[in-house]
């Protein structure tokens, strides 16, 4: 391995429980599409329509987690890592949607829970991570209010198999895309472009968020940690214009304060359907109440920022023009990963603590963080990822700033364990501090892995 900056160098100090991990979803890593019983999902059908994803590419073979995955638990077992975050396949379970419980599918997720305790990993298990039943989808998906009782169906179907060894739980990951790029962009399942759709199906995910919870905490092991993940993009004006601050405020509320005003405050942002030109959800009169049943850590994904100045308003997409502001890009100087993001661990501790800050949650858990970058693999054992390495090292140290003025940071996971399937974008984009090769499935440690690898040993040994 080349020389990187070593676990010691990161100056923070972190709570000797302080969880470890790396993430996956279950679309995004499991293949095994067809087998064992599972139902298609909104995603095979999205990936297999010629046209929305790189190359046509699907989630049919992915990184084979489903068959591999007691290689690849024994892998994060010997990088030491203390906790695993993935997701279920609703249709694996249910593949309908509701109904008849497929159990194979279930035992499936049961063995990967025993796998990890028995290896001491903490499993924190995600219920949604964007692969509907396409069953569902033939009744509207999120589109239909009866999709958010379905979900708190399934949840308790889950909880009733894992609840008695599962601690951590999040209901779904990063509602603003299934919303927003699912209903609104078009960019990924079920790939409607209606702005107003993305409203109502936002509403009916942070509903399912909120019924579910209840059932959670019935068939869950006292002192289960329940919660939903979030994805932030904090906007920053890039000049002081006032029209620049109004717009960077409007922005905020579409990229940032959407699903968590909601959550946490039982309302949603008042300039968010103005500035998007939509009318509110339509609801029933508890919707919102259900939906600020209270948690026990919100979940924050966190990749890169925005700089944003004011543009001139126009109705037509894409959306930064509704917003009325354009984005400034590149920012001189700065680094950008493979994905055209802007690499700023800065924003990771200002999110953290204006989350303290404003919204007050019992915990948070960074739940997903990383990069993708070109990796080139030698044929034999390495990849030199120096970028990966500097990206996590400093969003790391980002975190311990945050923790150390205040924030209630209670773990941090790579996003992500293997290379696998980047939605849109197919296998071209690798996030994995596991490389994948994809022909052969043969996993190779990154040096981005031997580092955080590294790093946790390092952790331990000082706690
Ligand atoms: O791969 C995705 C993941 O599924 C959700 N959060 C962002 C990641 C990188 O784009």
């Amino acid at each position: 391995m080349q020389h990187y900056p070593d676990a010691r160098e990161i100056n923070a100090s972190f709570p000797p429980d302080f969880l470890w991990g790396v993430a996956t979803s279950a679309y995004q890593v499991e293949g095994a599409a067809y087998e064992d019983g599972r139902g298609p999902s909104i995603w095979d059908a999205f990936a297999g329509t010629p046209g929305k994803t790189y190359q046509g590419e699907t989630g049919d073979i992915a990184a084979d987690h489903y068959h591999r995955m007691e290689e690849d638990v024994a892998l994060m077992a010997r990088l030491g890592i203390g906790a695993y975050r993935f997701s279920i396949s609703w249709p694996r379970v249910l593949p309908q949607g509701r109904g008849k419980l497929n159990s194979r599918g279930l035992d499936f997720y049961e063995r990967l829970v025993d796998c990890l305790l028995a290896h001491n990993i903490t499993p924190l298990v995600t219920l949604f991570h964007w692969d509907l039943p396409l069953a569902l989808q033939a009744d509207g998906g999120w589109l239909n209010r009866e999709t958010a009782l379905a979900f708190a169906d399934y949840a308790e179907v889950v909880a009733r198999r894992l609840g008695d060894r599962v601690r951590w739980w999040a209901t779904l990951n990063e509602p603003w895309c299934s919303a927003y790029l699912g209903h609104g962009s078009g960019e990924h399942a079920p790939g409607l472009c209606d702005l107003q759709a993305a409203i109502i199906a936002g509403h009916h995910l942070l509903l399912a968020h909120g019924l579910a919870l209840p059932r959670l905490r019935a068939f869950t092991r006292s002192g289960a940690q329940l919660g939903i993940v979030l994805n932030f993009t904090p906007v920053y004006p890039a000049d002081g214009r006032p029209e620049t601050q109004e717009s960077a405020l409007q922005a905020d509320a579409f990229h940032n304060r959407w699903f968590i005003e909601p959550l946490y405050h039982g309302r949603y942002p008042e300039v968010l359907f103005s500035a998007l030109q939509v009318q509110p959800p339509a609801m029933e009169a508890t919707d919102l109440e259900v939906i600020a049943t209270p948690c026990d850590f919100l979940g924050v994904n966190y990749y890169t920022r925005l700089l944003v100045r004011a543009s001139s308003p126009t109705r037509e997409e894409p959306i930064s023009a509704r917003l009325a502001h354009e984005t400034v890009a590149p920012v001189p100087g700065a680094c950008y990963t493979e994905m055209g993001w802007e690499v700023y661990p800065a924003g990771l501790k200002d999110l953290l603590l204006r989350l303290q800050q404003d919204y007050q949650p019992k915990a948070l858990v960074v739940t997903e963080n990383g990069a993708a970058f070109r990796d080139e693999w030698d044929g034999n054992e390495h990849v030199h990822d120096g970028r990966r390495v500097a990206y996590l090292s400093q969003h790391i140290q980002a975190v311990g700033e945050a923790l150390a003025e205040g924030a209630a940071v209670r773990g941090y996971f790579v996003w992500s364990l293997l290379d696998n399937f980047e939605w849109a974008f197919g296998y071209s984009k690798r996030f994995g501090i596991v490389y994948v090769d994809y022909p052969t499935q043969r996993r190779i440690i990154k040096d981005s892995g031997y580092w955080y690898a590294s790093f946790i040993a390092a952790r331990r040994s000082s706690s």
